[in-house]
């Protein structure tokens, strides 16, 4: 009987023990006791761990960027935290965008981000590495990569309904609708990895998430795994939106230096705009940058003119093109601008439309080369789109419009006033609904 128990004690240490380290280690190979080895002499030999994330598809670029942020302060965090691991953020190549229109998809599919941003800027905030730098990292000579865990997050649906919201981080059975883009073969999940169809893992887990993006700590696991993925990691929250940490990692997106060029140029060309004679002038390196508020802008009027799927889905706030012009021109008269730029995803009759209510000013907008179209395509123009519309003196945007933030945020770092910026077209003139300002913090 005393033998009985002494034996059950020690069953129970053991199974401590190995639970509490061993048992987890690289369970993705747990099924075949030789891999599990090499599996963790492979994890042990380098302190290097890679987080990967996805969004929901039909999300436009803007909010992805806004997202990378929230990825960028929670690994910043953690590295102060957790000196032991390397920790690397991969960039996910970004393509097939609902909103992207220039024909032939496939030439807008594996776009990495050095085509829209500065790597090495980005670089000076959180060790982040391209997606083909990582697969070249990672694959050591194999044909295939396999991450070793997916995490698929989910909303908790009776949170919604109840309204009764609290952190949850919990795996949860995957519903159909979270795996409906994987294809599943044997135990092994493919697609949609981005497109690429050399990317797999054994290793899918839903988790039912709330909570700010730092809640994911838990699920990095490093001993155990080597890459994760989170995918859904819209769902996570920002930890500290607007904080100067938030701040810090919104000046690190810096875009691709030759996206400056062409928007300096345009401002040259067609708007009078130069960076000496508007106040303008950056540091080429964002840590240098410093707060001010004496930022002039080019004698110009900008307008982020948001059409397309918000005519529809928010049809309380967009105006007609006949109200938008007279709100336009309203504002330049009291200014005393004749110049106004117009960005927009608008259809060119509505462009047109839009100039013909404003026959005595000067209305322009960007017409890409095809260099341009060719090289950059539709993530970079409307990024030379932002650019310009975030010199001028004056900017009016569209409620509710990530692009419009991205704007008006990159006119907080320029240094402007926020009564140039945080202004955005009405539905009419008396009902005007007012997005927040979010003004910078250094
Ligand atoms: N070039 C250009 N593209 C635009 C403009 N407005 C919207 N778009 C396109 O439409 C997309 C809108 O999606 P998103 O980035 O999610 O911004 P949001 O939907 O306005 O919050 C952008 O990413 C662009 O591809 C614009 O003024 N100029
Ligand atoms: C990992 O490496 C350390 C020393 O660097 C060693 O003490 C330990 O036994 C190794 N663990 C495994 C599982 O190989
Ligand atoms: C995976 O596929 C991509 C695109 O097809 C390719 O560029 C990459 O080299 C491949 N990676 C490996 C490890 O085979
Ligand atoms: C998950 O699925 C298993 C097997 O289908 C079932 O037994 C279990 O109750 C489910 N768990 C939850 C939380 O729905
Ligand atoms: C361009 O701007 C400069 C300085 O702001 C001004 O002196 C000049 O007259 C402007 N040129 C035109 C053609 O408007
Ligand atoms: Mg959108």
């Amino acid at each position: 009987m005393l033998m009985f128990k002494v034996l059950h004690i020690i069953i129970l240490i053991f199974v401590c023990v190995i639970s509490g380290n061993e048992l987890e280690f690289c369970e993705v190979f747990d099924e075949y006791a030789e891999n599990s080895k090499k599996c963790s002499i492979r994890n042990n030999f380098t302190q290097k761990r890679y987080i990967l994330y996805d969004v929901n598809p039909p999300e436009g670029f803007n909010l992805r960027r806004d997202v990378y942020i929230r990825l960028a302060v929670f690994l910043k965090r953690l590295i102060e935290k957790d000196e032991k691991y390397q920790w690397q953020l991969v960039l996910p190549p970004w393509g097939n965008l609902y909103h992207w229109q220039y024909p032939n998809t496939e030439f807008q599919e594996y776009l990495f981000w050095e085509n829209f941003f500065d790597i090495t800027s980005l670089q000076q905030y959180i060790p982040v590495i391209e997606m083909y730098k990582f697969m070249e990292e990672y694959s050591s000579g194999s044909k295939e990569i396999q991450l070793d865990c997916v995490y698929i997050l989910q909303n908790d649906d009776e949170m919604f309904k109840t309204g009764k919201f609290e952190d949850k981080n919990e795996v949860t059975n995957c519903t159909r609708d979270s795996l409906q883009y994987y294809k599943s073969k044997r135990h092994i999940y493919t697609s949609p990895f981005w497109g690429y169809h050399n990317i797999t893992t054994r290793n899918i887990k839903c988790l039912k998430f709330h909570g700010t993006a730092s809640n994911l700590y838990q699920n990095l696991k490093p001993i155990q795994y080597r890459s994760i993925m989170f995918d859904h990691m819209e769902i996570a929250l920002h930890d500290e939106y607007g904080s100067k940490e938030y701040w810090k990692a919104r000046r690190s997106m810096r875009y691709n230096s030759e996206l400056y060029n062409i928007a300096k140029n345009y401002r040259k060309t067609f708007l009078n705009s130069t960076d000496e004679n508007d106040n303008t002038d950056r540091p080429a390196d964002w840590t240098k940058e410093k707060s001010r508020r004496n930022a002039r802008g080019g004698p110009y009027l900008s307008v982020h003119l948001r059409r397309r799927d918000f005519i529809i889905g928010r049809k309380e706030s967009i105006p007609t093109i006949k109200n938008a012009a007279s709100q336009l021109r309203q504002k330049m008269d009291k200014l005393g601008l004749t110049v106004l730029f117009v960005a927009t995803d608008g259809e060119q009759h509505e462009f047109e439309e839009l100039k013909s209510y404003l026959p005595q000013y000067k209305v322009l907008k960007f017409v890409p080369s095809d260099y341009v179209i060719n090289k950059f395509k539709d993530g970079g123009i409307a990024i030379i789109d932002q650019i310009i519309c975030s010199y001028a003196r004056y900017f009016i945007g569209t409620y509710e419009s990530t692009f419009t933030y991205r704007i008006q945020e990159e006119r907080e770092i320029v240094g402007f006033l926020p009564e140039t910026t945080f202004n955005n077209l009405c539905k009419t003139d008396k009902k005007c609904p007012r997005n927040g300002q979010w003004q910078i913090v250094w």
